[in-house]
């Protein structure tokens, strides 16, 4: 008897070839962050697309070194399609529309067909290798269309999604002219998984506006196919990260950073330089706490680690400019010999890096304008260590606002909740920051990615 099988998809594998050394190097972003924290017992299945047909067999060759039960199935797709597809409307049109930005999005119904088309074409991979009583687990945006197309030609196959991006209220979802085509594709999944409560109750009221399907919270019964909902918040590898953090290589990192950057009290932040992340609200705040508060100025500095990503798109070109130039106004005005309050690096850093940065900072600020979770909120609590610990500043429009309850909570929108904020962290003393820390670690402990993909 053939053995059954997991089979996860996502937009790009998590491994791409290293054109440096050639060797197998792990994507990065949220998604993969989380997925390859998930442990399981038995082989798995993971498809994505490549572009790049001589780096697919290179993938497909090298994947075992990783993770013995890993398939990597990389699917080759044309260039032009991709761009299409991703770029394109997945990019510009579902990501601003689900992110509350409409004023971003570019729709072409050209590239609403090669979204069809690039589903179409991994619908067709997948069914090469799946059969019957397999479990296909499906990631986020890109493939909305892919549960119908999958049950039309397997019926039995168990289909699950995850929406790893927020589902956005039925007032905006309406906005999309293919909202029907969307949700018609969606339905037939067996089981949907959002980060939070709001995105399955948005999901829910729009099915019933665009549908005419009613659902109890949970559940909606569309003739025999039954839709299970359900609210799973995305976590990482929490003990292999901690156990990361607390590794000699990072805690002589961490010991670097102390030498080397020299301020009382480091706030961090750490995004992809995307408009959802809100990196000007979070520069605007910071301005705006070294004006209210004066005690501040040569105490507090922020530094920031901006991942450059769609570095090409005029929205991201603009972003990019007008954060630049925040730096540089907040440096002049308030830099003073041997104090420069922003320090920005438009660039990513490596692991190691990353874990010895979150212990050395006091504080990490999260001022996303809408995100569906925030691992980097997650990744900062679990890596601090309990003896003197750092504190979480969190937008309250990030999904991990549900979780960690007990960081201090701003509205990036408004310029005085960040500078309190801040300065609240700085004088908080340490028996608050410790039960603080432990509260959410406590918290977090009971999540791992692994019962979180269970
Ligand atoms: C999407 C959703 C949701 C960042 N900079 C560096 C680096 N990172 C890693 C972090 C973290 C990940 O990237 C970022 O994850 P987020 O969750 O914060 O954000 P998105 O990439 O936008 O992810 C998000 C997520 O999917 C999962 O469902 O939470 O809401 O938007 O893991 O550590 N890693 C390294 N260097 C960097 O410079 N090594």
């Amino acid at each position: 008897m053939t053995k059954t099988k997991r089979i996860f998809v996502s937009n790009r594998l998590p491994f791409n070839i290293s054109t440096k050394t050639g060797d197998l190097q792990r994507g990065s972003g949220g998604l993969v962050s989380a997925l390859m924290g998930v442990h399981l017992d038995q082989p798995f299945y993971w498809l994505g697309f490549e572009t790049d047909p001589g780096v697919a067999a290179e993938l497909k060759q090298k994947a075992q070194q990783v993770d013995k039960q890993l398939r990597l199935q990389p699917v080759v797709i044309n260039k032009k399609l991709y761009d299409s597809y991703y770029d394109k409307f997945s990019n510009d049109v579902l990501w601003p529309l689900f992110h509350y930005e409409s004023q971003h999005v570019l729709f072409r119904r050209e590239d609403w067909n090669s979204y069809v088309e690039a589903n179409r074409l991994m619908a067709d991979e997948i069914l090469k290798v799946a059969i019957e009583t397999d479990t296909v687990w499906i990631h986020d945006f890109h493939f909305f269309l892919l549960p119908a197309m999958l049950k039309e030609r397997m019926p039995k196959l168990q289909v699950g999604f995850f929406l790893h991006i927020p589902f956005p209220s039925s007032e905006i979802f309406r906005q999309l002219p293919v909202r029907q085509e969307i949700l018609a594709g969606l339905i037939k999944a067996d089981l949907i998984g959002f980060h939070e409560h709001s995105y399955l109750r948005h999901f829910t009221v729009s099915l019933t506006a665009q549908m005419g399907i009613d659902s109890s919270f949970l559940r909606a019964q569309i003739g025999d196919h039954t839709l299970n909902l359900g609210v799973y918040p995305i976590s990482i590898d929490n003990e292999g990260l901690k156990e990361k953090s607390e590794s000699a290589a990072v805690t002589a990192r961490t010991h670097d950073y102390e030498n080397e950057i020299k301020s009382n009290f480091l706030v961090l932040g750490v995004d992809r330089l995307d408009y959802s992340k809100g990196l000007e609200l979070k520069l605007r705040g910071f301005r705006r706490m070294l004006k209210k508060y004066p005690d501040v100025r040569g105490e507090i500095n922020l530094l920031q680690v901006a991942v450059p990503t769609r570095t090409k798109v005029p929205a991201y070109m603009r972003l990019k400019k007008e954060v630049d130039q925040l730096v540089g106004t907040i440096n002049g005005e308030f830099g003073q010999p041997g104090y420069v309050p922003v320090q920005y690096i438009f660039n990513s850093v490596v692991e190691n890096d990353l874990l010895a940065l979150y212990r050395r900072a006091d504080s990490i600020l999260i001022t996303s304008k809408r995100d569906g979770m925030n691992l980097v909120a997650v990744e900062y609590a679990v890596s601090q260590n309990l003896e003197n610990p750092g504190v979480v500043i969190l937008s309250e429009f990030a999904g991990a606002a549900s979780l960690l309850g007990d960081s201090l909570f701003i509205n990036p929108w408004d310029e005085d909740s960040i500078a309190d904020a801040l300065y609240s962290a700085y004088k908080m003393p340490k028996e608050e920051r410790t039960s603080r820390m432990q509260s959410l670690q406590e918290i977090l402990s009971r999540y791992s990615a692994t019962e979180w993909a269970k």
